[in-house]
């Protein structure tokens, strides 16, 4: 643990003024909480892949099916809590570093751990639509007991997530531009890099000369170009990470 402090004490060290600091989340957070990743061990679902899963072809095909596997990740995600990852994030917005928490997640656990400065970029389970565009919308406060979820116009309401194949929010994506093009420092966490449009944002920011770190236990394309890649678990790396920034009180 020491050798991975000294490296990013030397790193913080080679900075010159850190004080717009964007962040890009994807699962890999959340495994300290005890939730799973899309891509690792767990990720498929009734031998389905998460590109089937999550996609208006699949819910159309198979409503119960898609419900049942988030009916099953929701009963995790409401018995888990955030971790000391989550709390990293809150401590560097409370300082005054952060720009914006970019969050691909949509289990909550930013904002149960106090997160403001936040976007979740994929949507939140928490909320649902009507699947036929009626305009009914409804919110959950926990797992719903009866699955498919039934929209009062006789279709189903689905969760308000972003499938593949859908457009994310252009506001959103007008604020991420923004936050870039102001940023010092982008730091991803546990994201494979592999979902689009997000995982070009750390393109962008290395293209306009933002310092980039990734912290993530296996390897990506974003590490290989981050100017500080730790590869530990994010629960571990990134409060060292925030206090160390702290510390260096730009
Ligand atoms: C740890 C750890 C620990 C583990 N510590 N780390 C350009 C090129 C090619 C394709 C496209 C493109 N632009 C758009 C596309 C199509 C598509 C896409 O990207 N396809 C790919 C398969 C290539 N994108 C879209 O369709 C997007 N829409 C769009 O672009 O609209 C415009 C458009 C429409 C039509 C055509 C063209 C353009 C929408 C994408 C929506 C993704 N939705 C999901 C589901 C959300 C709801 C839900 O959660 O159920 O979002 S899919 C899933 O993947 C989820 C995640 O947010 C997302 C990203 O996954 P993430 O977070 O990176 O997780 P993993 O599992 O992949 O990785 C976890 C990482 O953690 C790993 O690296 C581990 O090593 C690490 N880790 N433990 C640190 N303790
Ligand atoms: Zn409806």
């Amino acid at each position: 643990m020491q050798q991975i402090t000294k490296r990013i004490t030397d790193f913080i060290n080679t900075l010159d003024n850190i004080n717009n600091v964007v962040v890009v989340v994807g699962a890999g957070i959340s495994v300290g909480s005890g939730l799973t990743t899309f891509r690792g061990p767990g990720g498929l679902y009734e031998n389905k892949t998460v590109e089937e899963l999550a996609s208006r072809a699949g819910f159309a095909e198979d409503p119960l099916l898609v419900w049942s596997w988030y009916k099953a990740r929701m009963e995790r995600m409401f018995e888990v809590e955030p971790n000391s990852a989550h709390h990293a994030l809150v401590k560097l917005e409370r300082r005054g570093l952060l720009s914006l928490l970019i969050t691909q997640n949509v289990d909550g656990l930013h904002r149960r751990a106090g997160q403001s400065k936040l976007i979740e970029i994929h949507g939140t389970v928490v909320k649902t639509h009507c699947f036929d565009h009626c305009g009914r919308t409804a919110e959950l406060d926990g797992p719903p007991e009866d699955i498919p979820v039934k929209c009062e116009c006789g279709s189903y309401q689905r969760p308000s997530v972003v499938w593949f194949g859908e457009q994310l929010n252009s506001e959103h994506l007008q604020k991420v531009d923004e936050v870039i093009d102001n940023a010092d420092l982008m730091i991803t966490v546990g994201t494979s890099g592999y979902v689009y449009p997000v995982a070009n944002f750390p393109f962008v920011a290395k293209h306009k000369g933002v310092k980039l770190v990734d912290f993530n236990i296996n390897r990506t394309q974003i590490s290989d170009m981050a100017d500080l890649f730790v590869q530990v678990p994010s629960e571990i790396s990134l409060p060292i990470f925030v206090d160390e920034l702290i510390v260096r009180n730009f």
